[in-house]
């Protein structure tokens, strides 16, 4: 005989499809939780997805309910799956405008290879079985449901979803208002309703640039000018005239600068540059990047203003009038250039730099890339970095002097190939080929870097220039904590992964002969008002948020993008608020009175909480400039709203 079923198929999908929901976000996802609450809502939101999704059959004809639930478990677990492999590289979740960078997710060829796994198979099992029973027992697993019936659903899907999101705003007030960590989304509501939120924000984000007119801008510069601008430097136009050679060293971190690997440095190069009299070494410079990675770096360097919360401001906002670096060094007759082996569309940077005001991008079209073959000189993403700074020094020195030039090294990039008889250093020995292939590229990069030293010596480049390197984000993910536990020989505490976001930022004047290691707290923010302030260039009428990093009384803090921040003294990360020199939590003040604010008169409950205020601000301060466009309604000559 014949078995037949009779369970409703929508709820046959609902369990199966919210059970791989599940254990993708439980076991696949690094989704951090901190008390059994925060267990339950991960455990309970899958399923009240799934049930939003396949319930709603219920109103459909027999032969629709079928197709319906065919089509959202396709669609739904594809969706999954790119998340998932956008996850292993990135730790995050995709978004709108990622999504919209489609071109870039092509170039990432053997990248995204490395991110899929055969066992990969397994996540489209409940698909398979879905699929199965919707042709197998359709005749017994749908039904025309009465209008009663179809209100019923209804009202109990409504009620889950009310329950999921009341308990999300309980456990995260202000979830969706304050929204800037997806992470925290995707935790309480899900992922599906996580790409429909963020789908509704940036339609309200569109709608910002139609709205937004010149009257916002007040309020800001008033506080660019009251909390932001400082005094000069002493070091205030100390290299007048100077050429500045700016390089982006890709995904350089700085646990790796003095470290070793087996008894030996990984990066002997830069090392030696941190002992270098005319070499200023930040070593607690910051990385301030978000999903825009190194354009998101080449944005917070251009402008000294905050990449987006969400996407790559140099595709969303490639067009807004912005005056950076390069527009305002053009105008003091410096000529500019980029120097970069990869497509010119890559992150969009050719509208981009258009946009910066660079005067020549010398892209991959500028460089003799071999592919393949005996002469071959690519890895991974391109030209490698050795015949890359090799082919570059003919250009500068054909350029009129003086000059701002940037150049983006490539070689240290995830997934971190190198050809074997390029390695000069051993792998590391963990449970991540990431982490283990990282020291070989970093220390390639080095080598290139020390070539490139030489090179601009031998050409007559170099005397008359100041080289700035900075590194431009994260190269290992909090993905490969475990092997960086190991590496670092301790746990990657909350506190550990915002230590991890440093970067090395080197200043490097010949002839300085004051060089030393700074410990001062700096970021991304600061390279511009840094850069004009050692050429002596004016900027007290530019809207930035970062300081001269040799200025007295700079801000006390740097901000991340997702709100976190360090300062002198803390570290605020997950809501938590850390002593930055020992890590130990600021706020344990039991039994000692809670202090009261002298402003608000209002108890406080964090040493972090002045400084968390002032960041939430000013990230808010950056995005309105960018969403409205502002810049277009400033004149910059004037120091105020343009004359409408
Ligand atoms: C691409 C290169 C790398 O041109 O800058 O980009 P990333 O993936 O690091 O943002
Ligand atoms: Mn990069």
């Amino acid at each position: 005989m014949k078995r037949t079923f009779t369970a409703p198929l929508y709820i046959l999908a609902t369990v199966l499809f919210g059970l791989k929901t599940y254990i993708i976000y439980r076991f696949l996802f690094n989704i951090s939780l901190d008390n059994a609450m925060q267990e339950f809502i991960l455990l309970l939101n899958p399923f009240v997805s799934a049930f939003l999704a396949f319930g709603l059959s219920v109103l459909f004809s027999r032969k629709w309910q079928v197709r319906y639930i065919r089509s959202i478990s396709l669609v739904g677990s594809v969706i999954l799956y790119i998340n998932l492999i956008f996850y292993r590289h990135f730790s995050d979740f995709l978004t709108v405008p990622v999504l919209m960078q489609g071109s870039n997710a092509a170039d990432l060829g053997g990248s995204i290879l490395s991110l899929i796994y055969p066992q990969d198979i397994l996540l489209f099992l409940d698909l398979a079985i879905i699929w199965f029973f919707s042709y197998r027992y359709k005749d017994t697993m749908t039904v025309g449901y009465l209008r009663r019936k179809k209100v019923s659903t209804m009202a109990a899907i409504a009620a889950v979803v009310i329950i999921n999101i009341g308990l999300a705003e309980a456990e995260r007030p202000q979830l969706f208002t304050r929204g800037f960590d997806r992470e925290y989304l995707v935790k309480n509501i899900g992922l599906f309703n996580f790409h429909i939120y963020d789908a509704v924000m940036q339609s309200k984000t569109e709608a910002q640039r139609v709205f937004a007119d010149g009257n916002e801008l007040p309020e800001i510069l008033s506080y660019v000018n009251e909390e932001v601008e400082t005094d000069k430097s002493a070091k205030f136009g100390q290299a007048e005239g100077k050429n500045i050679i700016f390089i982006s060293l890709e995904s350089m971190q700085s646990f790796l600068i003095n470290n070793e690997l087996n008894g030996e440095e990984v990066t002997p190069f830069l090392n030696s540059l941190t002992e270098d009299k005319d070499t200023y070494y930040f070593e607690n410079f910051y990385h301030q990047t978000e999903q825009g990675k190194t354009s998101d770096s080449e944005f917070l360097v251009e402008n000294s203003l905050y990449p987006l919360p969400r996407g790559a401001v140099f595709f969303t906002h490639g067009q807004n009038e912005y005056n950076g670096t390069p527009e305002i060094l053009g105008q003091h007759n410096y000529t500019t250039a980029v120097f970069h082996s990869n497509n010119s569309s890559f992150w969009n940077r050719d509208v981009m730099y258009d946009s910066l005001g660079y005067d020549t991008f010398y892209d991959e079209n500028s460089y003799d890339v071999i592919p393949e073959g005996e002469d071959q000189n690519t890895v991974g993403w391109g030209l490698m970095d050795k015949p890359f700074f090799e082919q570059s020094i003919p250009y500068l020195q054909e350029m009129e002097q003086p000059y701002y030039t940037k150049f983006i090294t490539l070689t240290n990039h995830h997934p971190f190939d190198l050809p074997e008889e390029e390695a000069t250093i051993d792998q590391f020995d963990s449970n991540s080929q990431t982490l283990n292939k990282y020291f070989q590229t970093a220390r390639y990069t080095d080598e290139a870097v020390q070539q490139f030293f030489e090179q601009l010596k031998e050409s007559g480049e170099y005397e008359d220039s100041i080289i700035v390197m900075m590194g431009d984000h994260y190269g290992i993910s909090e993905y490969h904590n475990k092997a960086m536990s190991q590496y670092l020989g301790k746990d990657i505490t909350p506190y550990q992964q915002v230590q991890n976001q440093r970067v090395p930022f080197f200043i490097h004047i010949p002839g300085d002969g004051n060089g030393q290691v700074m410990e001062k707290v700096a970021g991304q923010i600061d390279v511009k008002p840094t850069i004009l302030g050692l050429l002596g260039i004016e900027s007290e009428h530019d809207i930035q948020f970062g300081n001269d990093v040799f200025a007295e009384d700079r801000k006390e803090y740097i901000a991340l993008r997702n709100g976190d921040f360090i300062s002198d003294d803390y570290v605020f990360t997950n809501d938590m608020c850390y002593d930055r020199l020992t890590g130990e939590p600021a706020d344990d003040k039991e039994g000692e009175e809670a202090e009261i604010s002298g402003e608000t008169g209002e108890q406080i409950e964090s040493v972090c909480e002045p400084i968390q205020e002032q960041v939430t601000k000013e990230l808010n301060y950056s995005d309105r400039i960018i969403y409205g466009d502002l810049l277009r309604f400033y004149d910059f000559e004037e120091g105020k709203e343009k004359a409408s």
